[in-house]
């Protein structure tokens, strides 16, 4: 199928902020955002954030732009297409909310948190730690964010970061009264983690429902995971961790939850799931508490994979035994928890996780799980039925480079463009 007629007749690109209704003329072109090419790696494969082409996001022109809407009589079966929110942004790759609804925090991969305010990017940013932060490969950089469950009162925020020799950082910020700002000489660290190469950093730190606050971390890097990180129990590499960081503070960074899983008296207590490559995105379902983890593939298949709100964890998700439900290398003697899903090459080449969608906007993707593909910019939406089948649908085709998904206080989900941009999904009148 052409590609163009495939973009043209799924994706929408809408006018800038909010307010602007899709439905209105949308002639006005999308600038061109700032796009740096990405240094190159000096690793074998640096898969989640690889640059293959430049491609420029086009302005879809406006699907018949109607001057007058269509009364209201029936309510009218909407479309998802995405609204151009803001551009201009320097590699961004996470976006976030701390439950205030006029804000919106944004990840730019090369040090900076921004701001974005009733729908206008702020020039003042959240934070910059760009004197810190190292991101001279493609997977470094400021790579995750989380907001404490206590925000409010508390004001701590949490990033993961690589630093200037490319190792991993998790660490505590205070932020502003207001929730504008944080200071950056504020920073306590809650853990470090050594990384032996520049890529599979991980990236994502959430907190769950139970208040821990989970990180994803890749197995370390190169191809293949050479020296068996992701199943060794005695490394944080290739894992899901799961730390209490409700009290953390300089001298007391974070504790371990007394439920966290036993991997035997060898591994570290930090751990929650095993068996991971690059974790880059996982979500919790708001509604649910299900957790999502999407774990980019080594050559053949990228993987969505489940956990069950109420899990004890200690899920081994099989790599480097499989890469997605295949044999990759050596034999199991455990059981493995497959994935739910897996696509391949003739899909796509790098899985980006998003989240189940709870937002009010496009009621048929309610509780559908939306993620999409860095290299082939297509958002899927994966739900179980009834029968507890999984079923996976195309919601749109794009150009974009889906860095992340984010979403807001209200559910409403935004796709980030690496390129530059944040586009949020609405519903479009059919
Ligand atoms: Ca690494
Ligand atoms: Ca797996």
């Amino acid at each position: 199928m052409d590609w163009k007629s495939k973009l043209v007749g799924g994706l929408a690109v809408c006018g800038v902020g909010l307010s602007v209704a899709c439905s209105a003329p949308a002639a006005q072109p999308v600038q061109s955002p700032q796009s740096r090419p990405l240094a190159a790696a000096g690793e074998p494969t640096s898969e989640p954030l690889t640059e293959r082409s430049e491609p420029t996001v086009q302005a879809v022109p406006a699907l018949a732009a109607t001057a007058e809407p269509a009364p209201q009589a029936t309510p009218q079966p909407l479309r998802p297409a995405l609204m151009l929110l803001v551009s201009g942004l320097q590699r961004p790759v996470g976006l976030a909310h701390a439950g205030d609804p006029s804000l919106l925090y944004v990840l730019e991969q090369p040090g900076r948190v921004r701001v974005i305010r009733d729908g206008q990017l702020l020039e003042r940013p959240f934070l910059d730690l760009t004197d810190r932060v190292g991101a001279r490969a493609n997977e470094q950089g400021l790579l995750g964010i989380a907001f404490a469950p206590d925000f409010a009162q508390s004001r701590k925020v949490f990033l993961n970061y690589t630093d200037r020799r490319g190792d991993t950082v998790i660490a505590g910020f205070l932020a502003s009264p207001d929730g504008l700002t944080a200071d950056p000489a504020s920073e306590w660290t809650v853990l470090r983690i050594d990384q032996p190469y520049a890529n599979h950093n991980g990236g994502q730190i959430a907190f769950g429902p139970d208040g821990m606050l989970y990180i994803g971390m890749g197995d370390g890097g190169s191809g293949g995971d050479p020296q068996n990180f992701a199943q060794n129990r005695a490394s944080l590499l290739g894992k899901m961790l799961r730390i209490d960081v409700s009290a953390s503070s300089p001298s007391a960074p974070y504790r371990i939850p007394p439920d966290n899983p036993d991997f035997g008296a060898q591994a570290r207590p930090e751990l929650w799931a095993i068996g991971l490559r690059n974790p880059w995105r996982f979500s919790f379902d708001r509604l649910t508490g299900d957790l999502y983890i999407a774990d980019v593939g080594q050559n053949r298949f990228e993987e969505i994979n489940f956990q069950p709100a109420g899990s004890r964890g200690g899920q081994n998700y099989g790599w480097r035994l499989r890469e997605g439900f295949e044999r990759f290398a050596g034999e199991s003697a455990e059981p493995l928890t497959d994935p739910i899903w897996q696509y391949g090459r003739e899909e796509g080449c790098s899985v980006t996780g998003g989240y189940v969608y709870r937002g009010s906007g496009l009621p048929d993707l309610f509780g559908a799980y939306l993620y999409g593909d860095y290299c082939a910019g297509t958002i899927w939406a994966l739900q179980r039925g009834e029968d507890g089948v999984w079923r996976n649908r195309v919601v749109l085709r794009t150009e974009l480079r889906i860095s992340s998904f984010g979403e807001d206080a209200a559910g409403e989900l935004y796709v980030i463009d690496h390129q530059g941009a944040v586009y949020r999904l609405v519903g479009q009148p059919t």
